[in-house]
């Protein structure tokens, strides 16, 4: 309850910031996106990843108010320099189950695209697996509204939640982010290896792009490129940083 009643105060005090960490198009080397990560910047605690905070904020209303902050900031940072980035750039903003439900969602959406001058195209919202299936058949209809204004959805964390693959014939979506968890051994685990292959194989089969999360190493990314993956992200190209701290420039692929 004190941490809750910390972050409100956060809140009111503007101490929240972005982080944006770059999504690299495999076959350019392009910085085609960035997701945007919140951090609590605390007088008292320091730089706090969101881990730590937002399971609190999602216990209360407080979502709803920080996700709200998250998605205009981002949106007004990113078409501000949209003149200075390439055609086909894309926004990654964390959507919380919390927020996906309110039934004024696609206002606040619409709204924030409206104040921050960006284009709907440019925007993707980023869903884990558990919001779309522990949500009732309202899930798909908001979906569908979400689409319907030319925002893109992307399910996050592929690969970890007890997801059953049924239900992902049934949901629209335009992209799939492979788990970390799956892209670390990529090189020493063949079990790994199938597992990344099967998922982008089924990308390629339901026509979505495919993110793959957390590559650390050159060798995990030839092997990805190797494997056809059509995006990555991870420490290897770039950390998530201040947005004018990040490198804009073209990587050099293994
Ligand atoms: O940056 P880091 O790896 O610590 O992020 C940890 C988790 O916090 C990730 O699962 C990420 O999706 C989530 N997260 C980061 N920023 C936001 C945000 O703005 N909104 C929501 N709902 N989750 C976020
Ligand atoms: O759940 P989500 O995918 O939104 O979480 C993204 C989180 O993953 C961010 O908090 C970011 O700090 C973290 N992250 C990004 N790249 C890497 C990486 O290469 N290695 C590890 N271990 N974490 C990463
Ligand atoms: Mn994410
Ligand atoms: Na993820």
């Amino acid at each position: 309850a004190r941490l809750a009643n910390e972050l409100r105060q956060a809140l009111e005090r503007s101490q929240f910031v972005l982080h944006y960490q770059p999504v690299v198009q495999m076959a350019t080397g392009q910085v085609s996106g960035v997701e945007a990560l919140v951090r609590w910047q605390s007088p008292a605690r320091g730089l706090v990843p969101p881990g730590l905070f937002i399971p609190i904020a999602e216990t209360s209303d407080l979502i709803l108010a920080l996700g709200d902050w998250v998605l205009r900031t981002a949106t007004r940072d990113i078409a501000q320099r949209l003149a200075q980035l390439p055609a086909n750039f894309e926004l990654h903003v964390n959507v919380s189950a919390r927020q996906l439900i309110q039934s004024d969602f696609s206002a606040t959406l619409q709204q924030a695209l409206h104040d921050s001058g960006l284009p709907p195209q440019h925007l993707t919202l980023e869903l884990t697996e558990s919001v779309l299936i522990e949500q009732d058949g309202q899930t798909e209809e908001r979906l569908r509204e979400i689409r319907a204004q030319g925002v893109k959805i992307a399910i996050d964390d592929f690969g970890t939640g007890y997801s059953s693959l049924a239900y992902l014939g049934l949901l629209p979506f335009d992209c799939l982010k492979i788990d970390r968890s799956f892209v670390r051994n990529l090189c020493s685990s063949p079990q790994d290896a199938a597992i990344v292959s099967a998922v982008l194989h089924m990308a390629e089969g339901f026509d979505v792009a495919v993110v793959a999360e957390g590559v650390e190493t050159a060798a995990q990314a030839q092997r990805l490129r190797q494997m056809g993956c059509s995006h990555a992200q991870g420490y290897w190209f770039g950390r998530p940083v201040p947005l004018e701290q990040v490198d804009w420039s073209t990587r050099a692929l293994p």
